[in-house]
């Protein structure tokens, strides 16, 4: 069955290994099954919920345009745009914001954690950010989001959404409830300093994350450096239970060489930790280093990228502006 595939990445910096597992890689994986339509985002609307730097902001959108192509997003097979070049996703967040609930925003544990406890002090966007999120996957018609886990509750306002707006206008199908692409395994890439929390962009500490523009040696000095336990190597599935940093490395370590669990375990059951990590280390060179080379040499074309942008916008606005204008004509306008 074909699919049509919406996803987005925001450029707020330091892209990282879970934005890799979580998301991008799965984004090529679905770019090559040619019946899929894929539409993937830059969303720099998203991005500024927080403060962001005006200097640092056009740096970032053209460095994760570089790690979608870098990583293998191909702008013949894949509309590539950033979702500021394309006002429909921010009339389409007003026209959805009234059919969503109050309660329903409520309940959203991402702003609660980005929040934090100052929630008065948090920007408004930041508040009503799922529901740009909403407008960003329905103005496409998309029928699959991969997103990382930590995604799936925006991704389930935003069937609530669609779901709400078909029954108050009634016109059944007519937004299309979308489903979550998320990894079976390892749906959450976790920090290399402590096992219980996300990897993040905004982590302070950048041991905590292996980035898409590490060079070899960053690479090799973080994960010889992440956090382990002093017990041995597992012999099986049940010594791994209570041990977050050890499932996260070979969570890591079974995602990039697409295996399971059990033959990690296999692979170094009676192995010391060192050799693990060292192979750990080897197989993330092999398969991370090229991408960030491949990033740093098209970050020197800016002119490229700006036009990978352009030419992506002018395509994502015809579809969304369509969308938007069937919308506002339900509504009654
Ligand atoms: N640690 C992760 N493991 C798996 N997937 C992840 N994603 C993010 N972190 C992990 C997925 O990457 C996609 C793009 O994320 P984003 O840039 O839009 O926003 P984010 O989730 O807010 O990213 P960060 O790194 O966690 O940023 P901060 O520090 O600002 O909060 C999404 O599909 C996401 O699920």
């Amino acid at each position: 069955m074909s699919k049509k595939i919406f996803s987005g990445v925001q450029p707020t910096g330091n892209l990282h290994l879970g934005n890799y597992l979580g998301a991008i890689k799965k984004f090529v994986d679905l770019q090559k099954d040619i019946k899929n339509n894929c539409i993937y985002c830059v969303v720099d609307l998203h991005a500024i919920t927080v403060k962001q730097d005006p200097k640092f902001l056009k740096k970032n959108i053209r460095e994760t345009t570089a790690a979608f192509l870098a990583s293998g997003l191909d702008p013949k097979k894949s509309i590539i745009f950033n979702q500021s070049m394309v006002s429909s996703h921010a009339e389409g967040a007003w026209l959805l914001g009234c059919v969503a609930r109050m309660g329903w925003l409520n309940r959203m544990t991402q702003f609660k954690e980005k929040a934090g406890k100052d929630k008065e002090k948090a920007s408004v966007g930041l508040y009503i950010y799922p529901i740009l999120m909403a407008s960003d996957i329905l103005l496409y018609d998309a029928t699959h989001v991969p997103v990382g886990e930590d995604q799936k509750q925006h991704l389930e306002l935003t069937r609530d959404i669609a779901q709400k707006f078909n029954s108050d206008f009634n016109c059944p199908n007519f937004l299309i409830t979308p489903e979550p692409l998320i990894q079976e395994n390892f749906s959450r890439i976790m920090s290399l300093k402590d096992g219980t929390k996300k990897m993040s962009k905004s982590d302070p500490s950048d041991q905590s994350r292996i980035n898409l523009t590490d060079d070899k040696d960053q690479i090799v000095n973080k994960i010889k450096r992440a956090k382990t336990d002093s017990a041995q190597l597992p012999q099986n599935d049940n010594d791994i239970i209570k041990r977050p940093e050890l499932v996260n490395l070979y969570g890591i370590f079974s995602s990039i060489q697409n295996q399971n669990l059990n033959k990690t375990i296999n692979d170094f059951r009676g192995k010391n930790f060192s050799e693990f990590k060292n192979n750990l280390a080897d197989i993330l060179v092999e398969k991370i280093y090229p991408i960030s080379n491949e990033i740093k040499k098209l970050l020197k074309d800016e002119k490229y990228i700006d036009n990978i942008l352009k030419t992506g916008s002018i395509e994502a606005e015809k579809i969304a502006r369509k969308k938007v204008n069937d919308i506002k004509q339900k509504i009654g306008f």
